[in-house]
């Protein structure tokens, strides 16, 4: 590939995820680490790797897992700086493919160890498309225990008609409902299960917009609210102090242009943030913790206590 092949090919995938072809959290990083991997094959210097990983940390800002994806894959350099290009393309190329393999063996984990908290003849709702969610979802099916799910469509986007599907493909009993139906039926629930874009410090969920009203129903009827998240969802931006920058897409996305071309104004966040008070019990790869373990899980599954000066330096500020 020339070089001007692969700044198209970086260009092509930052658009994908832009334009939420490559969408959810956990595919969204493992595309980054993948396009980072492509980019290294094809590249003779370092310094277009962290091109491409400047572009590519721009494309959406809300879901951490891209960032420490990125993070990941570009810690070698920090680590050893006086070593040559072609070594550390070496290095960019082990590490995504690390990077790769944590994504694909923490989603049967967490099935696994998710499907445990899961009693017998269980009814479950879900928000959004969460593979990781999905993942604990159809352990369970597969051990007997789901009777059925509800799944919210989750406009604007309408991800819960993938969520449909694919728990349906399964052999699922599966009812979409209105976003706003969820009170409804929330009496008829036995769990709410949902996936993660960030996990902060403190132990709150950013995730897709409606989760945190789906968890206030949750409390009011006494239904558990379980997250299920891979720890590169936690945010070591968090413990540096950073807020979440909540993604805020189109007024296109959710109103006619008609409303549009009257002047009228729309707003269109696509997440939201969950206290930790209204969740029962993240799912990770490495266990079932409360909330307020957030610290330990990006203290020591992070590592970024021992690269602190590393974290600085390759945080988007850098970047920019
Ligand atoms: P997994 C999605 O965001 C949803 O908010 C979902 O809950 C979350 O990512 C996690 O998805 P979007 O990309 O990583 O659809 O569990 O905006 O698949």
């Amino acid at each position: 590939m020339g070089a001007a092949n692969v700044s198209r090919m970086i260009e092509e995938a930052a658009q994908k995820i832009e334009r939420m072809e490559i969408r959810g959290a956990a595919r969204i990083a493992k595309f980054a680490a993948e396009t980072l991997k492509l980019c290294a094959e094809n590249v003779k210097s370092f310094k277009e790797i962290k091109w491409a990983a400047e572009r590519l940390l721009k494309t959406r800002p809300t879901a951490v897992s891209l960032y420490n994806a990125i993070n990941f894959v570009m810690r070698c350099e920090s680590l050893r700086s006086d070593e040559s290009d072609a070594e550390k393309l070496e290095c960019v190329k082990k590490r995504a493919d690390e990077f790769i393999e944590w994504v694909d063996t923490a989603q049967k984990k967490i099935g696994e160890i998710g499907a445990k908290r899961i009693k017998n003849n269980a009814v479950i709702m879900t928000h959004c498309n969460s593979s990781a969610a999905i993942s604990i979802i159809s352990e369970a099916f597969r051990q007997g225990k789901v009777a059925a799910v509800f799944a919210t469509e989750s406009r604007p986007r309408f991800q819960g008609h993938l969520t449909a599907k694919q728990l349906k493909e399964l052999g699922i009993d599966v009812t979409l409902i209105v976003d706003s139906a969820v009170r409804y039926f929330i009496e008829d629930v036995d769990y709410v299960i949902v996936g993660a874009d960030t996990i902060t410090v403190n132990g709150a969920l950013i995730n897709k917009i409606g989760t945190s009203q789906i968890a206030l129903a949750a409390k009011e009827a006494r239904v558990p609210f379980i997250v299920a998240a891979e720890t590169y969802k936690f945010s070591p931006k968090t413990l540096l102090g950073e807020l979440v920058e909540i993604e805020e897409r189109s007024g296109e996305e959710v109103a006619p242009r008609e409303l549009l071309e009257m002047g009228i104004k729309v707003r269109n966040p696509a997440f939201d943030a969950t206290p930790r008070d209204y969740i029962d019990l993240i799912i990770t790869e490495v266990g079932a913790i409360p909330p307020e373990m957030a610290y330990l899980i990006i203290r020591d599954r992070l590592g970024y206590a021992e690269l602190w000066e590393d974290e600085i330096k390759l945080s988007p500020h850098h970047f920019d």
